[in-house]
């Protein structure tokens, strides 16, 4: 990170000294273009990241209403992905296709298909309270459920319901082991699934916290072994577990402990009145640990709707909840990264409340109550409890951490401010302004036992004036904020035009490790190898009665099989296998007028299912674009009506080729294949000779492109076949096969051959990879192709053939009109028939193309 201060400086230094920067001006010049200021150009330097760069931090954003979730890249703030979780997504196949619809339908609640969410706050795996980059897992509010994504291929690979409340808003948190995730209830409502009047509020209507039994191995929650712990009907919020110092714990905050209904349709003030008339609500701190225990003995729970709640009374009984005042309406809670400090933030007072851990315990173990509350539940003297509080400002929210001990930030809602602080020594450090009315804040791991500083990104309620109008929906506005200075400085801004981010989780991007490409025939959904899994030469279609289904392949670029018939009223089941081994080679597929999607990644099985309730013709194709054949990509669904007779129409006419065109023709496009495998031999042998199977990168692309050559024998074969059975109009077409995939694997193969040289080649200076960009965009690759001869001389060796050569080199290059007379450039512009152009170089980009030269001779052997 140091470096990137160090390079914005060096630029900025370069930058004075008007050097150019790029081919349309210099860095001074843009700046006076677009009004920056030198501060914004060390910002835009320190986010900026330029193509194909990667990401310190990976971020998990919950996407609100949308009911998806949003993962962007840290210091870029450059979308990478929207996951889909609760709310159908038709590019990734989510709710289009058989499998990913099975996931969205569990959960259904009460027999009722829900299609959107109301997502908040993410929460990822962790050992030891770190995060360890395996789960992802986040929470629905307004139907209460939790999803769980898989970090391998970032998908929702389960959802549950939460059985007894109507409403969650205090989850998803993991356990520091990731062994059981607590989620806490919102709205009190009755736990059966009856009316009950609202007058029987306090005695019928109830909050709690579910503790859900997860299994990090596997990544699935199990409902049968997870349990409620009941909780008085007073509102719930957000929670956290305990850790290192306090694992065992929860802490979940409540905001209606005047347990008011509201009612403004009778007369009575509304809630928000209500709910703010003490001047404390309740804490809730409770053993899950303990109570996980006595939640296995049938005599310690109640069971309702299949769920085992274990009743304040048997918690109380054991030791296990407690209550602690706080400043009235608060909102975050928040555990220190060693457990021994608990921060809470009031919506409505000024100040943080920061909790001492060990003060509570000893309080707990010396049974001192300050007294209990309606439903017998012990309080804990608030004073006693706090290890200070601190004045902030106003609204304060949320908090996360740095890697500096004590150091905290937190969210100002109503001020619109974030306020660094210091939560053991209880002083206010720095504050810096947002845009506007920030809910959470999302510091780098800032909430594990391991958070890393740097940066904190802003999720702010409102934009306001911060983008281009679209209409009065604004967009959300995330800002990048970095931390690594004594003071804050807000670097950039990234308009999120999807839901309302409540809470986003960032983590470094080495701890992720995803996959490129799915075992062949995976079901994505269950990682298990799908019913419908079909291998090249395996495509067929199986009638039963009315239920037809289909097994067929992708693969660049077609689909088998291409045309399908079946009969008006059939359940028709298409099973598609990717058979690509190809990194990023997706294929779509869907049937028009049938309302269904799948996305195939390389290896992936999925299913698509309709019932053929309409007659007619209808193309079914592949979606993504994954090739230059991409358009024929394609086949045909003809559902015909058994009862209808159709009359054939009438054939037409058309002439045809004859025996010696046709032979012409096959002779061609045979002799076009050889050449054509020629070169591909060629770049295999480089490949080989270079051990290519050393760097992981290329060696992806040399299975591929293997893979698809594999496919040619068998082609080969076809095309014999015909030629011997006299068909020479359809050995054609398999050659054309043939050299459809030779294509392929020339195209990867070559792009595999480049990957290869940079590797092996020596590594190049800052100056010679200038030199490079300078040559490519500056006009001179439009002649000379290094290692080959071109429309101009191949340039390897140029450095050689010259007495005093860079010098004439560099002459040439910046005036070539005074050489042409030179009987080497004569001799030149005769065989090729042009003059090399002057290209307008600066002195500094000949200097840096003669670096490149210079790397082309040492690497000659590669070129
Ligand atoms: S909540 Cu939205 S600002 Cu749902 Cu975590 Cu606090
Ligand atoms: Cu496959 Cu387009």
């Amino acid at each position: 990170m140091k470096n990137l201060n160090k390079l914005s400086s060096l630029l900025l230094g370069t930058a004075l000294a008007a050097t150019a920067v790029s081919a349309s001006g210099t860095l001074e010049k843009v700046m006076k273009e677009r009004g920056l200021t030198e501060n914004d150009v060390i910002r835009a330097a320190k986010t900026y990241t330029p193509t194909g760069g990667r990401e310190d931090y990976i971020v998990f954003s919950s996407g609100g209403q949308s009911g998806q979730m949003i993962v962007y890249g840290v210091p870029s703030m450059r979308i990478l992905k929207y996951i889909a979780v609760f709310t159908p997504e038709p590019w990734q196949g989510y709710g289009y296709d058989v499998d990913s619809t099975k996931i969205l339908r569990q959960g259904n609640i009460r027999g009722r298909e829900i299609n959107w969410g109301d997502t908040h706050h993410p929460a990822l795996s962790e050992k030891d309270g770190k995060y360890d980059g395996k789960w992802l897992i986040i929470n629905d509010k307004a139907n209460p459920r939790i999803a769980v994504i898989d970090l391998l291929d970032f998908e929702t690979k389960q959802i549950v319901v939460n059985p007894i409340f109507k409403s969650d808003h205090g989850g998803a948190f993991f356990t520091q082991n990731s062994e059981w995730i607590l989620e806490a209830c919102q709205y009190a409502a009755p736990y059966d699934n009856n009316y009950h009047p609202i007058e029987e509020y306090k005695e019928t209507y109830r909050g709690g916290v579910t503790v859900w039994d997860f299994n990090p191995k596997e990544g699935r929650i199990h409902p049968e072994s997870s349990f409620t712990i009941e909780m008085p009907p007073y509102m719930q919020d957000l929670s956290d577990a305990g850790k290192n110092a306090s694992h065992g714990w929860g802490f979940t905050n409540s905001f209606n402990s005047e347990m008011y209904t509201g009612g403004i349709e009778v007369g009575m003030p509304p809630f928000e009145a209500g709910c703010s008339r003490n001047d404390t609500d309740f804490l809730h701190v409770y053993n899950w640990e303990k109570l996980a225990k006595l939640a296995k003995d049938k005599k310690n729970v109640k069971v309702i709707n299949g769920h085992r709640v274990v009743p304040m009374d048997v918690a109380v009984k054991n030791n296990a909840l407690f209550l602690i005042p706080e400043p009235k309406s608060p909102h975050g809670v928040d555990v220190s990264p060693d457990g021994n400090y608990i921060t809470v933030c009031g919506k409505l007072d000024t100040h943080a409340s920061v909790y001492s851990w060990p003060k509570i315990k000893k309080l707990i173990k010396n049974k001192d109550f300050a007294g209990r509350d309606p439903y017998g539940i012990p309080i804990l003297d608030m004073k006693k409890a706090l290890h200070g509080q601190v004045e902030l400002g106003l609204g304060p929210l949320h908090n996360q951490y740095s890697n500096v001990d004590g150091e905290i930030y937190t969210s100002l809602y109503v001020d619109s401010q974030v306020v660094k602080w210091n939560y053991k020594t209880l002083k206010v450090l720095d504050k810096v302004n947002v845009h506007y009315n920030i809910g959470h804040l999302c510091g780098m791991e800032g909430k594990s036992a391991d958070p890393q500083g740097e940066y904190i990104i802003a999720l702010n309620k409102l934009a306001i004036d911060r983008f281009n109008p679209v209409g009065p929906l604004h967009p959300q506005n995330h800002q990048l904020i970095d931390i690594r200075g004594k003071k804050m400085d807000l670097l950039v801004d990234m308009p999120l035009p999807l839901g309302e981010p409540h809470q986003a989780v960032a983590i470094r991007a080495s701890k992720l490790h995803p996959e490129v490409r799915y075992k062949m025939g995976t079901n994505t959904k269950t990682g298990k190898i799908h019913e419908g899994k079909t291998l090249a030469g395996q495509e067929r279609i199986e009638r039963d009665g009315n239920n037809v289904k289909v097994y067929a392949t992708m693969v660049r670029s077609h689909i088998n099989p291409e045309r399908i018939t079946v009969n008006k009223g059939d359940n028709v089941t298409i099973y598609l296998t990717n058979l690509e081994r190809a990194e990023d080679e997706t294929h779509g597929f869907t049937v028009d007028h049938y309302d269904v999607h799948a996305s195939l990644e390389p290896g992936e099985t999925s299913a698509i299912n309709f019932i053929a309730d309409i007659e007619g013709v209808f193309p079914y194709y592949c979606t993504e674009f994954c090739s230059a054949l991409h358009l024929e990509m394609m086949g045909y669904l003809m559902v015909k009506d058994p009862n209808k007779k159709y009359v054939s129409a009438q054939k037409l006419k058309m002439k045809t080729m004859s025996p010696e065109e046709l032979k012409a023709e096959y002779d061609k496009t045979v002799a076009v294949n050889a050449a054509t495998d020629a070169v591909i031999q060629s770049v295999v042998k480089f490949l080989k000779e270079n051990h290519y199977e050393k760097y992981p990168v290329v060696k992806n692309l040399v299975v591929d492109a293997l893979d698809q050559y594999g496919k040619i024998p068998a082609e080969k074969k076809k095309s014999d076949e015909a030629v011997a059975a006299g068909d020479l109009d359809k050995a054609i077409l398999f050659e054309n096969m043939i050299w459809q995939y030779m294509v392929k694997t020339a195209d990867v193969g070559i792009r595999a051959k480049d990957t290869l040289v940079k590797k092996v080649a020596t590594k190049q200076s800052l100056s010679a990879e200038r030199g490079e960009r300078a040559f490519n965009e500056g006009g001179c690759s439009g002649c000379h192709v290094v290692g080959k001869v071109s429309s101009g001389p191949d340039l390897t060796g140029v450095l050689q053939r010259h007495e005093n050569a860079e010098k004439w080199v560099a002459d040439f290059i910046k005036n070539p009109e005074k050489k042409f007379s030179d009987p080497y450039v004569k001799a030149m512009i005769d065989y090729f028939n042009l003059k090399m152009p002057n290209q307008h170089m600066s002195d500094d980009e000949i200097k840096d193309i003669i670096e490149y030269f210079k790397w082309i001779d040492d690497n000659a052997n590669l070129f």
